[in-house]
């Protein structure tokens, strides 16, 4: 991968580097993996680092002053450092390590929500969001007696701005909303909004788990005020993923788990917090998984995100050509020209989780079911959805495979 960033990515070379991609599903049935919206496949540098740490550098962090703690500690910060140039963050402390997108957006809800937000404040979501940036807002609301509204969805699959100006009347205090839908592969205008939404006072947190893996995202070009993304979607581990905030808000933030590490001082009735980013990392954070996430920011930024962009725009346009010529299959969403690499769809007569069966005995791996986001499954009357989603080690003929995979679920279904 030494070529410059506006060539075309060597995806052959890609898939080299995915020991799970020369597997078969069954004998002569290779897998075509197609479900990288769930969770994405790790490279081998990513897996690498993680058996390294094991085999040579393993114990726990910011406490021992043994070698082995202080060189787990140093990997355990430059991967912090890492992941904070890849969004663009101005220092490493705006980026606190957590579980995942859910604890990220969680942990706003909980310690700057309960802060800040009083009985009658509104909040502003969307209707395409995924389960985990509406139930923790839910939770809020009912704690505190909140509002919530919903930016609507169109039937192309777009937000439906012409409100925005309307909600924003209403004075939210923060606006959360997803960056790239899961379901319908929509971009949203995340620039735009953030400027709405600070002219008329209210944060933004920006859902970043479908974003940040797939196109170049960066915090301070977009003025986010908090962004959460996992690992495990962009070639990283299970386990870890990350909170990006604005310094200034971190600061003012109450901590939001108690317990070792995230303290300066305890008495027996009350404590100081430690400094950021550590005031919210409590107890023995996943050290493996964060320097297999740092492997895996490597190794996106060596491929360039404006690379891995290009190359699923081209299959999603490619996909959505080929799908609209199979003969009772709908696709949900925009065209490719505003969406990411994910491709949802019905087939007529067909139960989603049947689409799914027939392509997996052919060795295609994608999702059947309401891709935890109800609300929009039930905005567009669906129950499910079958999705194929692409990345950057996915082939126009996995694409060809897809499709005639479904050529033998319309057989079988007649
Ligand atoms: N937000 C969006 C937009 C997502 O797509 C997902 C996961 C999450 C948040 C939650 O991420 P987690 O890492 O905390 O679980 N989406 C999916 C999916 O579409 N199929 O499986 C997980």
């Amino acid at each position: 991968m030494n070529t410059t960033k506006t060539d075309r990515i060597d995806v052959l070379r890609i898939r080299d580097d995915f020991p799970i991609l020369k597997r078969e599903i069954a004998p002569g049935i290779p897998l075509v993996y197609l479900d990288s919206t769930a969770t994405s496949q790790k490279p081998l540098a990513v897996i690498r680092a993680m058996n390294e740490y094991y085999e040579r550098n393993n114990a726990n962090i910011h406490r021992g002053v043994h070698t082995l703690a202080e060189e787990a500690t140093a990997q355990y910060e430059a991967a912090r450092e890492k992941i904070a140039r890849f969004i663009g963050a101005r220092k490493s402390r705006e980026v606190i390590f957590v579980r995942n997108t859910t604890e990220a957006i969680n942990l706003v809800a909980f310690s700057w929500g309960r802060k800040f937000l009083q009985r009658g404040d509104r909040i502003l979501l969307t209707e395409m969001e995924h389960h985990s940036n509406l139930v923790p807002w839910q939770m809020l609301a009912q704690e505190k007696e909140l509002f919530l509204d919903f930016i609507p969805v169109t039937n192309e699959g777009l937000l439906d701005l012409s409100e925005i100006e309307q909600f924003l009347e209403q004075k939210p205090k923060i606006v959360a909303i997803t960056h790239m839908s899961n379901v319908l592969g929509t971009i949203n205008p995340i620039r735009q909004i953030t400027r709405l939404a600070h002219a008329a006072g209210a944060l933004v947190l920006v859902d970043g788990a479908q974003s940040v893996p797939h196109l170049p995202v960066n915090v301070q070009d977009l003025d986010v005020d908090f962004l959460a993304f996992s690992a495990h979607k962009m070639l990283g581990p299970t386990g870890i993923g990350a909170l990006y905030g604005k310094e200034e808000l971190l600061e003012a933030m109450p901590p939001f788990l108690g317990g070792g590490d995230m303290i300066k001082k305890v008495y027996l009735r009350s404590f100081s917090p430690n400094d950021l980013p550590h005031k919210f990392e409590a107890g023995t954070p996943a050290i493996a998984e964060a320097i297999g996430f740092g492997a895996a920011v490597d190794y996106l930024s060596r491929v360039g995100m404006e690379r891995v962009a290009a190359h699923e725009y081209e299959l999603i346009g490619y996909a959505l050509e080929a799908l609209s010529e199979i003969e009772g299959v709908k696709v949900y969403g925009p065209s490719a020209e505003q969406k990411g690499g994910v491709a949802s769809f019905t087939m007529r007569g067909v139960h989603p989780h049947d689409v799914s069966q027939i392509l997996d005995s052919e060795g295609i791996a994608v999702r059947a079911g309401h891709h935890c986001a109800m609300p929009l499954h039930e905005k567009f009357g669906l129950p499910a959805t079958t999705r194929a989603s692409f990345y950057l080690y996915n082939t126009r003929e996995e694409v060809d495979q897809l499709v005639r995979g479904l050529a033998k679920v319309k057989k079988i279904f007649g």
